[in-house]
């Protein structure tokens, strides 16, 4: 049995990511995802423009089915990132940037066409915890208007990091807007926007920013995760890859990820509850579940979920 997957003609040993965010912020915490098996290629914490601190402490909760966070882009600016996959990098790495403005992604995109780096970079267009900032993704003609001029003059591997939509009809647009352009991928989930959690004990919220609403990840957000893959799947050109995020803590959650159209499949609310050895277990269990069905490979499987 082998878990080989392709990233945008990279060929990977394991279909497995980080979720950007998770583990991916500082240089050491990038090296040790470079040394961390059974993990095909690395995304890096989203990079805006300038380095942020992000939103106040505590900004990251563990739940029984999953997390809440606010943590608020805390990244060491787009400049850090960008050396790190020139120089240091040793794993198939997506470079994630995310953009406070429209303006800010154009400038920041213009800088990454001009420079040296031609790998493939991922447009974060669905973080939650920004004060005072919308998801662009939820705006699909803004979303649109902003491709458009990347797309202009951005010729290098371009990805989206996605929200989560819940109407169907949210789905046939954003995919309308999506196939209008050489995209190479879209990553979807980004964390379910703007939950809240309440210490029954203290009878308080259990994150700072923004009066404790936060973004969720975990078990939790599984179904939500395996819908957007399959919804997007369904209604995106063959050439845009389909990155799918959100839910996963078993072999199982993958391959249910697989059935329903994710190329490959990232973990970040687990890495936060297990750490890094997760990888190793998470490709056990997929190993287990494939050799259980008579699978050689992720291709056997990949996208044949069957309807009732
Ligand atoms: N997603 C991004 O695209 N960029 C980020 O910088 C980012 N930061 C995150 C920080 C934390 C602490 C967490 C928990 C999530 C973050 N996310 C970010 C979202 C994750 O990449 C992922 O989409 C989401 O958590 C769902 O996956 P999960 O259920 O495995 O946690």
């Amino acid at each position: 049995i082998d878990l080989n997957a392709d990233l945008f003609g990279q060929i990977l040993t394991s279909p497995l990511l980080n979720a950007s965010g998770v583990h991916c912020q500082t240089k050491e915490e990038l090296n040790d995802l470079a040394h961390t098996s059974n993990l095909g290629a690395m995304v890096t914490k989203s990079a805006t423009l300038q380095a942020r601190a992000g939103n106040p402490n505590p900004r990251y909760y563990d739940l029984k089915n999953g997390s809440i966070n606010s943590m608020g882009l805390p990244n060491l600016g787009y400049d850090f990132y960008l050396d790190y996959v020139l120089q240091e990098q040793t794993k198939p790495t997506i470079l994630s940037v995310a953009a406070l403005s429209a303006a800010d992604a154009i400038t920041l995109l213009k800088d990454l066409q001009a420079s040296d780096y031609q790998g493939p970079t991922e447009l974060n267009l669905s973080c939650p915890n920004i004060v005072g900032e919308p998801q662009l993704a939820y705006d699909f003609e803004a979303t649109d208007r902003v491709l458009k001029e990347v797309f202009s003059f951005y010729t290098k591997p371009l990805g989206v990091k996605l929200p989560p939509y819940f109407d169907l009809v949210h789905f046939d647009k954003i995919a309308a807007v999506l196939n209008k352009y050489p995209l190479t991928h879209v990553n979807t989930i980004n964390s379910v926007g703007n939950g809240l959690w309440v210490d029954i004990e203290q009878e308080q919220v259990v994150t700072k920013a923004k009066g404790g609403f936060g973004g969720l990840g975990g078990t939790m957000v599984l179904p939500t995760a395996l819908a957007n893959v399959r919804a997007l799947r369904q209604r995106l050109h063959d050439s845009i890859k389909v990155l799918g995020t959100g839910g996963v803590t078993s072999g199982e959650d993958v391959f249910a990820h697989i059935l329903c159209g994710a190329d490959l499949v990232s973990v970040g609310t687990q890495v936060m509850k297990e750490g890094l050895s997760v990888y190793d277990r998470l490709a056990e269990e997929l190993q287990a579940i494939m050799a259980h069905k008579g699978y050689q490979s992720l291709a056997d499987f990949r996208g044949k979920l069957k309807e009732l």
